[in-house]
């Protein structure tokens, strides 16, 4: 047994036994103190294929915290990845859009088992924080979902963006990994940028994307009454993301339109106005329907549209004779994608 402590925020080696930054000799790893004090860490030397890490966890240590499962900050995220690439996917929209419920419904089809195929879970660093989200879910009374599916996202850290981790893997014969790193942002983030262009430096962080999943409220788009107001400060919202928070014009944009079970899956016309807007500002855009968890599961499955949105950002590939200035939309969920002049 190595005996020691991590000092290192958010590593969770304690429970897992795997260090945060991949070291499989954790002597090697530049947080890891060893040493043999009791309530330190204690983790196995060696890792036998089918054996489980001794734990022992102890808050003895002054300034250090395990965070188990927790949200990850930008920081942690990209040491993760260090060691194998991560998909950085920005899930934005409006307070109320459906954005913890759309992660909900992805960890709960990935942790179920139901990922279309060839997808698998294969992990995920912030187990707790994906649970936590899911927790209003389980409640469910007399076969009716409650109302309020998700609790109000609040950020430990109301400056600093928090990051799910969750892994996937393919089951055929490619057997690819991606390990994707998604927002969850409070709407009141949306809201600053709209109004305000020095809000601005939250976002920065996504310049690095590699996808954004932009959510709407189909029910909104739909209604005379809300339907130009809620346009309007998703095309001041984009066009903040594109010239203040200067997102690269070759991430591509899902338009994903919320609560779709409740409009009978039709596509809002706003949706297709927006899909162009966002074209037109330079960025490969698409638009997806999707029901996180349907109100008419009889109908709409639960699920529907969810993870085409992530895989469309996956399979994304850039053309290589793209202009800025172009106005492109593809198809979602297609291996490869056409860009064409708008
Ligand atoms: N009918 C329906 N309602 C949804 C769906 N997803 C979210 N909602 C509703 O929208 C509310 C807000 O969702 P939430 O994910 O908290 O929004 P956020 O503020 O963008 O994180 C939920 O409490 C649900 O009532 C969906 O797929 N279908
Ligand atoms: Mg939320």
């Amino acid at each position: 047994m190595a005996q020691g402590t991590c000092e290192k925020p958010d590593c969770t080696v304690a429970a897992t036994g795997t260090c945060l930054l991949s070291h499989a000799n954790l002597g090697e790893c530049p947080h890891f103190r060893s040493g043999e004090s009791a309530g330190d860490v204690v983790v196995p030397k060696t890792e036998p294929a089918a054996a489980v890490p001794e734990i022992v966890i102890s808050e003895k240590k002054s300034g250090r915290t395990f965070h188990l499962g927790a949200e990850l900050g930008v920081e942690d995220a990209l040491e993760v990845t260090s060691a194998r690439y991560g998909h950085l996917i920005g899930v934005l929209g409006s307070t109320d859009a459906g954005k913890t419920c759309f992660l909900s419904s992805l960890y709960l089809m990935a942790s179920g088992g139901t990922l279309p195929a060839p997808y698998q879970f294969a992990g995920s660093l912030s187990l707790q924080a994906f649970e936590d989200r899911a927790r209003g879910l389980r409640q469910w009374k007399g076969g009716q979902l409650p109302n309020q599916l998700a609790d109000h996202t609040i950020l430990s850290d109301p400056r600093q963006p928090s990051l799910l981790h969750l892994a996937i893997r393919e089951t055929n014969a490619e057997r690819r990994r991606f390990d994707l790193l998604l927002t969850d942002l409070p709407g009141e983030w949306t809201d600053n940028l709209v109004l305000r262009a020095n809000h601005a430096q939250s976002f920065r962080f996504l310049q690095r994307a590699d996808g954004i999943i932009l959510l709407v409220d189909g029910t909104m788009l739909m209604s005379d009454t809300q339907r130009h107001a809620e346009l309007q400060r998703m095309r001041y919202f984009t066009e903040r993301l594109a010239n203040d928070v200067n997102v690269s014009r070759d991430t591509p944009f899902v338009i994903l339109v919320t609560k779709s079970d409740e409009i009978e899956m039709k596509m809002p016309p706003a949706a297709s106005d927006l899909c162009d807007y966002v074209a037109g500002l330079g960025f490969p855009a698409t638009k997806i329907s999707a029901a996180s968890f349907s109100r008419k599961p009889e109908t709409f499955k639960s699920g529907t549209g969810v993870f085409s949105a992530i895989e469309t950002v996956l399979s994304y590939q850039p053309s290589s004779n793209s202009a800025a200035s172009e106005s492109t939309t593809f198809e979602p969920g297609a291996r490869t994608f056409r860009r064409f002049r708008g």
